[in-house]
């Protein structure tokens, strides 16, 4: 039996429910970054968590790899309208990184190497959310984030910070890069939220 739902027919979304509103499919992995990629030595490389008063956990690249990881495969969406569905990545959970971490902030601002920032929520983080350093299989390539990239699969493609360098826990939103300027402040496909007012 086949069920036809009125409308949703939704020959722009290809009939493919996993699709969110104006996004259209690619099977290619585009590359977007702001300006140059960073290349972080892996021996310098250095990962922290720090929280609304001040306190700061950090990782080595040693440290990371020896953490607990896993495997996931998501879909993820970019605010320029192409998605990619299964997406096959190993990393850390950020819920496994917090621990019991004493904290009552409600946001984060993730920041990289290279000076990009995006905030996002801490529930979303939680969500899962993951510290990635593999994708399909490989070490994840400079190019994509590499060594690791913050990968949140239900906000929109800029919230997944590449080359992160740390989470900054905080009772206020702080807008990061993009937030700046002009767009949604937390992003979700779903609701098209791609720029402030959306
Ligand atoms: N540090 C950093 N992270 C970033 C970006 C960036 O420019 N710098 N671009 C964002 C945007 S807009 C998208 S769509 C994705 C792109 O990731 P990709 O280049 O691996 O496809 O990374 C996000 N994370
Ligand atoms: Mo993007």
């Amino acid at each position: 039996m086949r069920v036809v739902t009125p409308g949703f027919t939704g020959r722009a979304r290809g009939n493919n429910p996993r699709l969110p509103p104006g996004q259209h499919l690619t099977e290619d992995f585009p590359v977007l970054s702001v300006g140059p990629t960073p290349r972080v030595n892996r021996d310098r490389w250095e990962f922290a968590v720090v929280t609304e008063r001040g306190a700061r956990r950090s990782w080595t690249w040693r440290e990371l790899l020896a953490l607990p990881s896993e495997q996931f495969t998501v879909d993820i969406h970019c605010v320029t309208q192409w998605s990619k569905l299964d997406t096959r990545w190993r990393g850390v959970r950020v819920d496994t990184l917090l621990g019991d971490l004493d904290t009552a902030a409600d946001y984060v601002l993730a920041r990289s190497y290279g000076g990009y920032t995006t905030n996002i929520p801490l529930a979303d983080l939680l969500g899962p959310a993951w510290i990635a350093y593999e994708y399909a299989g490989q070490p994840l390539v400079p190019e994509h984030g590499g060594p690791a990239r913050l990968v949140v699969p239900q906000l929109y493609f800029w919230k997944s910070a590449k080359w992160i360098r740390e989470l900054r826990l905080g009772t206020k939103d702080a807008p990061g890069f993009w937030e700046t300027a002009g767009y949604h402040d937390y992003g979700d496909p779903w609701r098209e939220q791609r720029y402030q007012g959306d």
